[in-house]
């Protein structure tokens, strides 16, 4: 049962600010680190909730902003299979958070019981980690007592990436199982992507050594810890790796910093030499973009889509050389963001679907694929192999040493991949397999496809709630008659494609345009701005 009493009490310690209103968006809870200390109370709360709902399974809890400013930080939920929280609980997070008073927040908790039917004779058990942050270890406290409240067992997984705490909730929850996804600890997840990496590569050429700009985050540990293990199969050459430096997370360096301005962090100026490659992650490593300067001296940045052209192609055509082609169908899931030449590259060659923006579509449209390869342009993806599928790679019998080369190649790639959630580690090491194996450098790469030039811009403007859109984002119902004029546009821009769509994540309106030429993609995008302000 519920210690009402208790709950009410430790709530005392972490009133909600009066006039704020929070929201469960596509990241989670995400604002000013010092208006959310209320909100990881409650968190606990729901978590606690959540994992009596499913039998006393681990629930997780991250408590990071990502690639946000040092200043702000979230927290979300990570579901018993390590995936995103169920959407339908998004409006419990959300209701609970918003409890004005203690009483308020008594009152919600006993709705959410009600309406959700959780038997509170159940255990809760969470597991929980945090970004650097420094507003971390005060927030975590909270999170702490509101576990403590609702009567969690409690195991605090420290400071570590997200994907690694999405890992460490996978792998709890499946621990002796026939569907153990690996040691639930953090030695665990580094042992199978390197043990998966080294034997991918075995054999192959060494390549030269990757630059790996960290964001002054935590995946600066996280690429320390793997580095040893990886010995001489990838030398990593870590950068911005000072955790401790405030105002360092983020700043100027880092995915985010790489894929909005497409251009190289300062700090790796003097490092990066011609036809050399790097990475940049973001401040909790699950998003990863790639880079390389080329023979004239240039900055060439290669996004998401550039690496799922990469990774989607390289399956393919083991699952070829396996002879399963006609069991095992892989997909690609992009969002419209995702650079027009990437679209039509992938679906010269495999299925490609167009989904709304935000993780949780993407992964669902992946899971539907017996392989489905998902990337946003910025950097977060990573590829789902269905049960059936696993099943297939486990059991089938190879007739020919080519067939049984690329199928061991399958097996090891869906221990490399972190399934569960993009892993900007995880990502970096498919990537580098994948390199390996095509003996490609990044301008080979690169010359898949040629990136169309894009704009995007944000427009501030009074309700974003008036834009609404469909087909995936890419048309405008609303406000009427304003999709008529970014069509005129569009027609009047060579190679040009636009839309304009409201932010999950921030108070502005985005706009996006491709187009043949750079001054075009530019054009058009400020002229659709100017039809949006
Ligand atoms: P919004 O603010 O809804 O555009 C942004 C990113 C998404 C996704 C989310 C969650 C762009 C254009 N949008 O969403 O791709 O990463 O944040 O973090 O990059
Ligand atoms: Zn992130």
């Amino acid at each position: 049962q519920l210690q009402l009493q208790e709950i009410a009490r430790l709530s005392n310690n972490h009133p909600k600010p009066a006039h704020l209103r929070y929201q469960y968006g596509t990241a989670g809870f995400r604002t000013l680190a010092s208006v959310l200390d209320s909100v990881l109370f409650r968190v606990g709360i729901l978590a606690g909730l959540r994992s009596r709902k499913l039998d006393g399974k681990t629930i997780g809890v991250m408590v990071t902003a990502s690639h946000n400013p040092e200043e702000d930080n979230g927290v979300k939920l990570v579901d018993t299979r390590g995936e995103m929280l169920e959407a339908s609980w998004e409006a419990h997070a959300s209701t609970l958070a918003n409890a004005a008073t203690t009483d308020d927040l008594i009152e919600a908790i006993e709705a959410v019981v009600r309406s959700a039917r959780i038997d509170l004779s159940k255990p809760a058990r969470v597991v929980y980690g945090r970004d650097t942050r420094p507003s971390g270890p005060a927030l975590v406290a909270a999170l702490d007592d509101g576990l403590t409240a609702v009567g969690a067992e409690i195991r605090n997984a420290g400071v570590v990436t997200t994907p690694i705490l999405h890992y460490l909730v996978r792998a709890i929850n499946t621990k002796g199982t026939k569907d153990a996804y690996g040691d639930d600890s953090e030695d665990g997840y580094y042992d199978k992507l390197s043990g998966a990496f080294k034997r991918l590569v075995a054999g192959k050429q060494t390549p030269s050594p990757l630059i790996v700009d960290c964001a002054n985050g935590v995946g600066a540990d996280a690429i320390n810890k793997i580095s040893p293990q990886l010995g001489e199969s990838l030398k990593l050459m870590p950068h911005n790796t000072s955790t401790s430096t405030p105002g360092a997370l983020n700043n100027s360096c880092g995915a985010d910093y790489v894929k909005t301005l497409q251009r190289l962090p300062p700090s790796l100026a003097n490092h990066l030499k011609a036809g050399q490659r790097g990475c940049s992650l973001d401040g909790d490593a699950d998003r990863l973009m790639y880079f390389y300067i080329d023979e004239r001296n240039q900055f060439r940045m290669l996004d998401g889509d550039k690496i799922a052209a990469l990774v989607a192609g390289f399956i393919v055509d083991l699952v070829k050389t396996a002879n399963l082609d006609s069991n095992v169908k892989v997909g690609v899931v992009q969002t419209a963001y995702a650079n027009g030449s990437s679209t039509k590259y992938l679906a010269e060659r495999l299925p490609v679907r167009c989904v709304p923006t935000g993780v949780k579509h993407l992964h669902h449209a992946a899971e539907r694929f017996d392989v489905g390869v998902y990337f946003e342009a910025n950097g977060h993806g990573t590829v789902l192999f269905s049960p059936g599928t696993q099943e297939i790679l486990a059991t089938h019998e190879p007739t020919t040493p080519a067939q049984s080369t690329a199928l061991n190649h399958l097996r090891n790639l869906t221990q490399l991949i972190n399934q569960t959630v993009g892993d900007a580690i995880s990502d970096m090491l498919l990537v580098e397999a994948v390199l390996a194996h095509r003996s490609y450098s990044g301008l080979e790469w690169d010359s898949l496809y040629v990136d169309l030039p894009n704009r995007l811009v944000k427009v501030v403007v009074e309700d974003r709630h008036a834009f609404q859109t469909e087909d995936a984002e890419r048309v405008l119902v609303s406000p009427k008659g304003l999709q008529n004029k970014i069509d005129d546009l569009v027609r009047r821009h060579d190679g040009g494609r636009s839309f304009v769509r409201p932010s999950g994540t921030e108070d502005v309106v985005r706009v996006y345009a491709e187009a043949a030429i750079k001054s075009q993609a530019d054009e058009l995008a400020f002229r659709v701005a100017g039809l949006v302000y």
